[in-house]
């Protein structure tokens, strides 16, 4: 027999004594994806963890999608490895300052791109991921205004794509601006017959050079669903551990070598089995903010 990690088999044993299921996102290293119960984009996760019968669950990912587990799974346990492990982009906007945008834009329907705090979320009208925001918007009556927030690259896309004028804000994803175009051209100049896939929080000119703009869920379907060989992937690099383990006939290449979310990344095998063990730190959140995020993520899920 293969010798066992004893961190992973520690893992292993804490989550049946537990009675603990284990997400990790598409982004986390691949020794956690590895020991996940599932794989998913924050959304998927956040499904999953609602409808397993598990009262513990131990969240992989970056902090807000943690707290969106917990609102939508309010009686059970939600732990991460790293309270640390949290989302630049979310940071960059509060609560107050879209009561501010608010009273600027009263007409305005708030809709919030689910990369932002839970409390965030308890101020919009309705939430979005990558993978529904086109959807999302076009849901909404022609003759109101959108305020869009908090990522610009993902509200450009989304106006390219539905010719909606939206009101941006200015939050952007610091690990995707690093891919460029000239990266794509480089990579697709190596090898022509690559399929290329980029996410929309990517600015416009990379995602206009890609052959497929998607979210993390919709990039392992694509890439499922197509026949060419290789895949040049304009996205975390985490998320190549994921491809390449559901696709082993298939190579993937980065886009780009840097773009490595430093915030995913600090969680690790040991800091989720110390979360096992003491089962901390704990996602906490008021009352009042689960019932003001959970409104935003309810209308979400009636329309996509
Ligand atoms: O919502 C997610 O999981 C993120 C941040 C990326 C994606 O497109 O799946
Ligand atoms: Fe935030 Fe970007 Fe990291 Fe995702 S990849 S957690 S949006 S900084």
């Amino acid at each position: 027999a293969v010798a066992r990690d004893p961190v992973v088999e520690r893992i292993e044993a804490l989550k049946k004594s537990r009675e603990a299921i284990i997400l990790a996102h598409n982004y986390q290293i691949g020794e956690i994806q590895e020991v996940a119960d599932f794989v998913g984009d924050s959304l998927e996760l956040s499904r999953y963890a609602a409808r397993t019968s598990h009262p513990v669950i131990v969240f992989c990912g970056v902090h807000f999608m943690a707290e969106t587990a917990k609102v939508l799974s309010p009686d059970k346990t939600v732990v991460v490895p790293d309270l640390r492990a949290g989302c630049p982009m979310s940071d960059m906007i509060t609560p107050e300052e879209v009561r501010a945008l608010r009273a600027r834009h009263p007409e305005a329907i708030v809709v919030t791109y689910v990369n932002s705090s839970a409390a965030v979320k308890a101020e919009s009208d309705i939430c979005c991921t990558s993978a529904n925001a086109v959807a999302i918007v076009n849901s909404i009556p022609a003759d109101r205004p959108i305020l869009f927030i908090p990522d610009r690259y993902l509200g450009e896309y989304v106006q390219r794509q539905t010719g909606r004028d939206l009101l941006l804000y200015s939050g952007f994803c610091p690990t995707h601006v690093r891919i460029m175009a000239s990266d794509i051209a480089r990579e697709r100049e190596s090898h022509p017959d690559a399929l290329v896939i980029a996410h929309p929080e990517c600015p416009a000119p990379v995602a206009e050079a890609a052959d497929v703009v998607a979210s993390t869920s919709r990039m392992a379907s694509e890439v499922r669903l197509s026949d060419k060989k290789t895949v040049i992937v304009g996205t975390e690099l985490g998320m190549i551990h994921r491809l390449s383990r559901e696709n082993p006939e298939k190579t993937f290449i980065p886009a780009c070598q840097t773009c490595d979310c430093a915030n995913m990344k600090v969680n690790s095998l040991e800091r989720l089995l110390w979360a096992l063990e003491d089962l901390s730190p704990e996602i906490r959140l008021s009352d009042e903010v689960i019932a003001g995020a959970r409104r935003a993520l309810d209308r979400m899920l009636e329309v996509s």
